[in-house]
Parts: C-alpha cells; sequence; structure tokens
C-alpha cells in the first residue's frame, strides 16, 4: 500500500519512522511532492490544505492524525465515497482527561481567583464547597468526554453530560437536544466543551447558553475555537454572567497577538495544547487501520459524513 502524508502543521520524520515500524510494507510519500498521484491509495491528514486530497485519483482511505475531522470534512474538494478513519488513541485520551481534571480543579479551587490576588498581595479566603457540591456538565460524551465525565465522577464532582444520542455513562445523568442542552447548562456551574465540529455544534457557547448557565459559571473549552462565539463571552465575562474561561482552541489558530483574550484577566489560553496526537502512540493505531483495510476487514472509528463526525 502507497500513503501520502498531508499536513501543514505536523513534522513528517516522526510519524515516517513509527508508521514504518508498525507497518514495515508501506509505501510512504509526503505531500507536497508525493510522486506519481495515482499509485496513492492512502492518505494520512491532520490540517490537509483545502484541495489536496483531490489530487490523489485512486485514493481508497483517508485516516486523520488527530481526533477531530471538522478541517478534512470541510474540503469542499473532499474524494465523494472515500472512508474517513478518525484517530482514537487511548493516550490522547488520557491526556485530555489530565487537562480537563486539571482546569476543572483550578476553577473549583478558586485557582484563577488566587493568582489575581496574589499580584495584588490581597489575603482573602473563598468558600471551599466540597467536590460533591460542584455541579460540572460535559458537553460531547463520546471517546475523550465519556472519559473526562467519569474520571471528574471518580474525582467526587456531580457529572452530567450532554450527547446527540442517549449514552449511557455510569453515574453520570445524559440529556439530549435543545431542551436538554438547557437543562445541562441550568445545572453547571463549569462546562466544558469537548464536541466535535459540525454544522449543528458551531456557535454552541453563545449568549444564550451562557444565560441559562448560574450566574458566576464557568468555561473549559477544549473542542473547536469555532463553538465559541467570542464576543458573547466576551459580553458575559464583562456583566459577571460567566466568571472565567479556560480555552484551548481558537477560531484562530495561533491566537492573533492583538486578540483581547491574551490580556483578558478571566481568560485563560492554552494553545491547542490539551491532547496532542502523539506519533509513538498514535502510529501503531494507525498502521494497525491500514492493514485492516488492506486485507478488506472491517475498520473502526469511521466517519459518519452526514452526521460531520
Ligand atoms: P467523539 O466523536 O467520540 O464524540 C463526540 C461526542 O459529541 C459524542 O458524544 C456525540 O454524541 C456528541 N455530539 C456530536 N454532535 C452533537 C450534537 N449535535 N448534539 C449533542 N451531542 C453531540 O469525539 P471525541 O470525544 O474523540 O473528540 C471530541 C472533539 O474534541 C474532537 O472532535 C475535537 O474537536 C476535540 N479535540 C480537541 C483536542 C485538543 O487538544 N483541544 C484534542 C482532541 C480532540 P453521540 O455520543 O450521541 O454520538
Ligand atoms: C484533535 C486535536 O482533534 O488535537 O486531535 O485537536
Amino acid at each position: 500500500m502507497r500513503a501520502v502524508f498531508i499536513s501543514t502543521v505536523l513534522p513528517f520524520a516522526p510519524w515516517a519512522a513509527e508508521l514504518q515500524r508498525h507497518f514495515p510494507s508501506l509505501e510512504l510519500c509526503c505531500w507536497p511532492d508525493p510522486g506519481d498521484p495515482a499509485a496513492v491509495e492512502a492518505a494520512l491528514v491532520w490540517c490537509p490544505p483545502p484541495g489536496a486530497l483531490a489530487a490523489f485519483p485512486k485514493l481508497q482511505i483517508i485516516h486523520a492524525l488527530g481526533a477531530g475531522v471538522d478541517d478534512v470534512l470541510a474540503d469542499p474538494l473532499y474524494p465523494a465515497g472515500v472512508p474517513l478513519v478518525r484517530l482514537v488513541d487511548p493516550f490522547m485520551t488520557a491526556a485530555m482527561v489530565e487537562y480537563v481534571e486539571l482546569q476543572v480543579l483550578r476553577l473549583h479551587r478558586h485557582d484563577l481567583v488566587y493568582r489575581a490576588q496574589q499580584r495584588e498581595r490581597v489575603w482573602r479566603e473563598h468558600a471551599q464547597p466540597n467536590a460533591g457540591e460542584r455541579r460540572v456538565g460535559i458537553l460531547g460524551l463520546g471517546a475523550l468526554g465519556s472519559e473526562a465525565a467519569l474520571r471528574l465522577k471518580v474525582m467526587g464532582f456531580d457529572v452530567a453530560g450532554w450527547s446527540r444520542s442517549a449514552r449511557r455513562v455510569k453515574g453520570i445523568a445524559n440529556y439530549q437536544g435543545g431542551d436538554g442542552l438547557a437543562a445541562l447548562a441550568g445545572r453547571s456551574e463549569i462546562v466544558v466543551c469537548l464536541l466535535p465540529l459540525t454544522p449543528d455544534t458551531a456557535g454552541i457557547l453563545d449568549a444564550r447558553l451562557f444565560a441559562a448557565m448560574p450566574r458566576g459559571a464557568s468555561l473549559v473549552n477544549c473542542g473547536r475555537g469555532a463553538h465559541l462565539v467570542e464576543a458573547d463571552l466576551l459580553a458575559a465575562l464583562e456583566h459577571g454572567q460567566i466568571a472565567a474561561a479556560i480555552l484551548d482552541v481558537f477560531r484562530e489558530e495561533p491566537l492573533p497577538q492583538a486578540h483581547p483574550f491574551w490580556s483578558h484577566p478571566h481568560i485563560v489560553v492554552t494553545p491547542h495544547a490539551a491532547a496532542a496526537s502523539n506519533p509513538r502512540t498514535a502510529a501503531p493505531i494507525v498502521a494497525a487501520a491500514l492493514q485492516r483495510f488492506a486485507e478488506g476487514k472491517r475498520i473502526a472509528n469511521l466517519v459518519q459524513r452526514e452526521r460531520g463526525y
């Protein structure tokens, strides 16, 4: 099998080394110099430039090198009928769970407030509710959201989640649909977004959602930047409806130097670093999927294009 690596972000060399180790007969080439495009059967992609995939007339399978596939599906020249597989890597899940755990604890234990107080040399203690008295809502109960919800539950938080279909995650109340979203927001002092970006979820973190949350609630967004309506967040912070936001993903990445989020006293910015794709752990998963595909076997984690994730 010959595969092309297409990414404007990830370096080819470490992925090539790991993929070759796990699939020695895989012939790898790298966009934008792939040799004969008609010889390429598989594409391994992360942030591919729009139109890049259309150059390969014999493409049979596309494997994303990340969990989110919004950038791939946004390509107007996406090759019709070619299956797309997304990355589900237990190590990536573990990294995301750590990130969510860290940020929820920071919010729960007033860490942002104490850091600001230290800068001003202010000695003032704030209320310490138990974890069980802190209600956390997770938007998206998929590979990442369900594990994050379970970990928070083990830590004692009162956790609920929102998904498209009914999900059974032990001990986690589950909501669906528009009414479910309002109900989840109404009970959640901390909302964590772990949704995929689709036409249905774009702009979901907006004034309506913030107004439904309890006054002084907080937001963690580690889904995609386009989930957030930035002006609505700034207004909600201004009015105190939202107390703090921890943001890992942005409409424009890297976040432009002049963006107001950088210096906002109630916003924490991390550089899309919640859970990175790691070739050491992801390459064996990608290699196994390509091998199964080559052998005509069923492969997991196929994206359903009609639902957008
Ligand atoms: P999954 O596809 O496994 O899970 C998606 C979840 O979102 C599912 O529970 C799904 O519902 C739910 N969902 C989708 N659409 C809707 C909707 N319209 N209404 C309600 N629920 C909806 O994805 P992952 O958990 O693997 O990843 C989630 C996202 O996290 C990625 O798409 C990516 O954007 C982001 N991500 C960010 C990273 C970072 O470093 N910041 C790293 C990795 C991922 P159902 O269960 O019913 O299908
Ligand atoms: C992903 C990401 O979707 O890193 O994998 O954002």
